[in-house]
């Protein structure tokens, strides 16, 4: 081992001086910081007054194995009745927003308006976290360094760029930010500065938050010649490999083998599409049949209870009614 190493062993096992032990980290990653192209000014007001927050140490710790709880209760407790009805409402009273990233991206209102609800309630929980200091705390920390660094770095940038002040740089404990909570290296390839004021601000104008979401799902594959994908019952002499195993297959297909939509009939233009069979929860339990736009939105977000509710959320707030609602078995 080297004598660099067994220094920085010994700072971090005696408890007390673990600020020293972030002090040795820090100089390190702002050597980084400035090869890769960060101004020592922008390090200096990045930097200012932040040591490890213990907090999200903690919560980090949480992290892995989250508890199954089944879609039903998943979709449940995501997809309630307030966050539909506040879909809604947003989908009319960001209406022409709305339709013009539609028209430019191509991604459907819905769909962004949905991501949108799921990931902070349409903008009203984005984070109260300092970013600077929870990806600093996760870069130090070390479970993840690589990945956190490479976070912070593109943190820094967005500084540097002027795109949000230092005051308002807030986000998840975990690094996502803005109303989309785009992660930083996602908002670099992916943020747009739509209302042209020269701020992708993802934090508080709508226009960039809308656009910036359409433009990722564009740019990861949405094709707007069909829907993210359809709720259906799956009769029981289907194999269990078709289940399984991913096949795409038209629609046409999977009608003749006695699949049913349950929102009905399906457009004739859609019977060449090719769709897969996603059983969330396996066996007997809903059902649905995806396209690739699903895959797209797993790009999101590589979760099966999330891409579903985001594509159902989406289908609700598209509707003005309760009653015209796509229906599901609870
Ligand atoms: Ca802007």
């Amino acid at each position: 081992m080297l004598p660099g190493c067994l220094l920085l062993v010994f700072l971090w096992a005696s408890g007390p001086v673990e600020a020293s032990s972030f002090e040795l980290w820090l100089e390190g990653f702002k050597r980084q910081a400035v090869v890769q192209g960060i101004s020592p000014s922008t390090l200096h007001s990045a930097f200012q007054n932040v040591s490890p927050h213990p907090r999200v140490i903690e919560l980090d710790g949480k992290q892995p194995e989250r508890k199954k709880i089944g879609f039903g209760n998943y979709l449940h407790n995501v997809m309630s009745q307030t966050r539909i009805d506040q879909g809604r409402i947003n989908f009319q009273e960001n209406r022409s927003l709305l339709n013009k990233t539609e028209s430019l991206y191509g991604v459907p209102a819905e769909v962004i308006v949905s991501l949108w609800g799921i990931e902070t309630s349409y903008g009203r929980n984005t984070g109260g976290f300092d970013m600077i200091q929870s990806l600093a705390t996760l870069a130090w920390e070390g479970r993840r360094r690589d990945f956190f660094e490479k976070e912070l770095i593109a943190a820094l940038g967005i500084l540097q760029g002027g795109h949000v002040s230092r005051q308002n740089f807030k986000g998840s404990w975990a690094g996502a930010m803005g109303q989309n909570q785009f992660m930083p290296t996602s908002w670099k390839r992916y943020a747009v500065d739509a209302n042209g004021d020269g701020h992708k601000d993802i934090w508080t104008t709508k226009a960039d938050v809308f656009a910036s979401s359409a433009n990722y799902l564009k740019e990861n594959g949405w094709n707007s010649n069909f829907p993210w994908g359809w709720a259906v019952r799956v009769p029981k002499n289907v194999p269990f490999s078709l289940v399984t195993n991913k096949t795409k297959k038209p629609l046409a297909e999977w009608i003749r083998l006695g699949v049913h939509f349950q929102s009905g009939h399906i457009p004739s233009n859609q019977t060449r599409t090719l769709a897969r069979l996603v059983v969330p929860d396996g066996g007997e339990g809903r059902a649905y049949l995806v396209t690739s736009n699903y895959d797209t939105i797993l790009s999101w977000n590589r979760s099966d209870y999330f891409a579903l509710t985001v594509g159902l959320l989406s289908d609700f707030v598209a509707k003005k009614s309760a009653e015209d609602a796509p229906q599901f078995n609870n």
